[in-house]
Order: C-alpha cells, then sequence, then structure tokens
C-alpha cells in the first residue's frame, strides 16, 4: 500500500476510534514524513476528536518582542545569526515526546526541515551512536546517559552565546551530578516511573510494586513492562528493598528470580505500547512513565497512575548534541528554540512531563491542571523516595546487560 493509502486509512481508524491519537503519531512518525506532512495530518485528527484540555488554559503565544527569549511569535531572536543556520536538522527524540506542531512551527519560523527520528530507551540511543550514526544532531538522554556519553566523549559542549533561553530553565534543575556545569546539556523534561493500572476492574487501592511482581490472579498476562534493563531492573531492586543502581551479585540474583517468577504473567516488554495496551484494556497494569500515564489518562479515565510505595525513578531527560553532529549551530539554535518560555509550556502541556522551564510555569504557560497533578509535580513526601538512576560504570552495565538479556530470552 502506498503510505499516502496507509495514512489515509489510519486517519480514519482514528476518527472511526478504532485507533488512539498517540498510535497516529506513532505510526506517522515511522513513516518518517516531512514536519509540515505531520503537522497538517494531526491537525486533521485533532479536529476530529472531542477535546479533553481544559478551554482556555494554554494561552496565546505573545506577540509581543522584548522578554528574555521570547521574541513576537514567527520570529527569529535578534541574537541569532541567520547566516549559519542550516536548511536542515535531524532529530533524535523518544518517540512521543514532542508536539509535532512545535516541529512545524520551527520549520516555518527558521525555514530549516527538521527530520526527527526516534528511539525507546537510553541503551538504545547509545548502540545507534556506537554502531556509527553520524547524522544526528540533537538528542535526548537522560541524566546517567548524559554521563556515560560525556565519559566516552561523545557530546559536544552548548554554545551558549546561541542557547540564550538557559535563563528560563529553574536553577533546581540546572547543575545536575551528571553535567555540574551544562557543558554538555540542557534540562528538557523530568519525570518518573511508576505503574498504571486500571481502578474499574481492580478498585482503587493499589500503592505496591506487589502487584506488578507478585501479581494477584486478574492480572496474569496483563501486565506490560517497560523494555528498558535499567528501569525494569531498578523497579525489581527497589520492591525487594535495595537501592536502585545496587550490582551486587547477591542483590542482582534477587532481581533476577523475581523476574524470571513474573515473566509468565507479562504479556509485553515494551515502552511504546505500553500505553496502547492499557487503553485497549488488553493490559491492566502496565510499567510506564508520567506523561504517557497522563497520556492514555485522558484516553481511559478509569487509568491511574501510582509512585509505588517502596519508591520508583526519577530522570531527568537532556537536549544534547553528539561531536558528530552535522549542523552545529543550527542544533543550538534549535535548543534556543525550545526553551522559550511559550514553546516549552506548549510542550508540556501537550505531553504532560514535568517541565524544569521555570519561567513557562511562572508567565502561565502551563496548565494548571498540569502544574496541579502529583503524577507530575510529586509532593515532598513522595520525593522521599524517588531515586536517580546512575551510571554504574562499565562492570556494571556489563552485569545489568547480562540479566537483561537472560530475561528477556528466558
Ligand atoms: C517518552 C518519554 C520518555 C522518557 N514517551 C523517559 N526518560
Amino acid at each position: 500500500m502506498r503510505p499516502e493509502d496507509l495514512v489515509q486509512r489510519w486517519l480514519r481508524d482514528h476518527h472511526q476510534g478504532r485507533l488512539s491519537r498517540r498510535e497516529l503519531l506513532r505510526r506517522l512518525g515511522l513513516l518518517s514524513l516531512s514536519v509540515p506532512a505531520i503537522g497538517t495530518l494531526v491537525a486533521c485528527a485533532r479536529t476530529a476528536e472531542t477535546p479533553t484540555a481544559p478551554s482556555g488554559a494554554t494561552p496565546a503565544a505573545p506577540t509581543t518582542p522584548g522578554e528574555q527569549g521570547t521574541p513576537a511569535a514567527g520570529a527569529i531572536p535578534e541574537y541569532i545569526d541567520r547566516t549559519k543556520l542550516d536548511k536542515e536538522l535531524n532529530f533524535y527524540n523518544w518517540s512521543e515526546y514532542i508536539d509535532p506542531d512545535i516541529l512545524t512551527e520551527f520549520q516555518e519560523t527558521y525555514g530549516v526541515k527538521v527530520t526527527m527520528d526516534t528511539y525507546a530507551s537510553n541503551e538504545d540511543l547509545l548502540a545507534k551512536l556506537q554502531g556509527g550514526a553520524t547524522g544526528y544532531d540533537v538528542i535526548v538522554p537522560s541524566d546517567y546517559m548524559v554521563s556515560i556519553m560525556i565519559n566516552l566523549g561523545m557530546l559536544e559542549p552548548l554554545d551558549y552565546s546561541v542557547i540564550k533561553t538557559i535563563a528560563n530553565i529553574d536553577p533546581e534543575n540546572l547543575k545536575p551530578y551528571y553535567d555540574p556545569d551544562n557543558t554538555y546539556s540542557v534540562p528538557y523534561m523530568w519525570g518518573t516511573s511508576g505503574y498504571s493500572y486500571d481502578t474499574s476492574v481492580l478498585g482503587e487501592d493499589l500503592t505496591s510494586w506487589k502487584e506488578v511482581f507478585q501479581p494477584r490472579p486478574e492480572v496474569r498476562k496483563k501486565i506490560v513492562m517497560l523494555d528498558d534493563q535499567r528501569e525494569v531492573i531498578g523497579a525489581a531492586l527497589m520492591y525487594l528493598g535495595y537501592e536502585i543502581n545496587e550490582t551486587s551479585d547477591e542483590a542482582l540474583a534477587k532481581a533476577k528470580e523475581l523476574l524470571l517468577a513474573q515473566k509468565p504473567h507479562v504479556l509485553a516488554y515494551s515502552s511504546q505500547n505500553n500505553d496502547d495496551l492499557l487503553v485497549a484494556g488488553e493490559a491492566l497494569i502496565a510499567h510506564i512513565w508520567t506523561g504517557d500515564a497522563l497520556m492514555s489518562e485522558q484516553e481511559k479515565p478509569s487509568l491511574r497512575y501510582v509512585i509505588p510505595i517502596e519508591g520508583c525513578t526519577v530522570w531527568q531527560d537532556n537536549l544534547c548534541v553528539p561531536k558528530t553532529a552535522p549542523h552545529k549551530y543550527t542544533a543550538m539554535a534549535f535548543i534556543d528554540f525550545l526553551n522559550r518560555p511559550d514553546i516549552a509550556g506548549r510542550n508540556a502541556n501537550y505531553i504532560m512531563y514535568g517541565s524544569p522551564n521555570k519561567a513557562a510555569r511562572e508567565q502561565g504557560y502551563i496548565d494548571e491542571a498540569v502544574l496541579q497533578n502529583p503524577g507530575v509535580y510529586p509532593p515532598p513526601e513522595v520525593w522521599k523516595r524517588l531515586q536517580w538512576i546512575k551510571d554504574v560504570g562499565e562492570e556494571g552495565a556489563l552485569k545489568y546487560d547480562r540479566l537483561w538479556t537472560e530475561i528477556k530470552t528466558a
């Protein structure tokens, strides 16, 4: 079937309620359509669906220039040297991790054609770059992967004479342990990795990882786990009372035992379809990232996101430029654009992750409903049980890799 026909069919399925908007976007992403084409298709898809966001919650883009990093809509800031902009940019991002309209806006304003490919885990990103993919200009590694990439000499120092919108980022999110001077990374979004479940089948009281690792009979074969070694092994370690970065043979052997016993009840290891399986009712519990959880709640309100009592991962993803990037100046300009308060706000409302953009929060660009959601911005008592994944060194990484292969191939 020709791509155009395929797209028409997906749009029809979406309009008739057989295909979620997220799945539609994912499939469109796989086709590597140009950004304006995706923008048009998505706009089409949107008009056909019932709006779920609170009306008027997203302020219009400012129309007067003046504030730091907030030029008039449709304008390139004066500190960007247009003569240095390339005609194209290659963005390598997690799937479902940007509002496609924002790519269209960058393309239309800056005259730069953006091509986006997606990946499902930090390890996939690393493997791809190490495997020789040299075309990417902007990537989005999580915290511990930034440290790994810095140590491997894979990242380009950022040019803050271009990324002036760094001034909009909350100082709380800057100078992180993995890049203490933000030489190589600007925070993009942050979130947690708990689980979502269907309250209409399982009731209101689920709180522990036990529901995932030692499931009650009705959820057997209806569990989806992230397809992510550090997340899955980390969750098992936390349930067992260990620290998330544990590498002792004893702890890893216990995690392995738990994960092997759980495996017959696992429907899939998937970071991209976990939400769709929940919405379709094929899964009742899914290990999931915050934004994906909240977007699925919009489609199926009986879903609820839980940060388990034993704790879970907190992470911060970052905009970085690989050393090998062919369009470095344009990459810096793109990062600068993404940190504009209006753009960062719209993006956070769309993908529903925590935003490190303080200006976007303070200037009212982020929906109140998102800001007030304790799943997105957890209260201090919940923060106490969150843990950061860290680089466990080469030997540690090898142990995790081996354990993960044993689980996946069992
Ligand atoms: C994608 C985003 C995930 C980020 N939906 C996990 N670090």
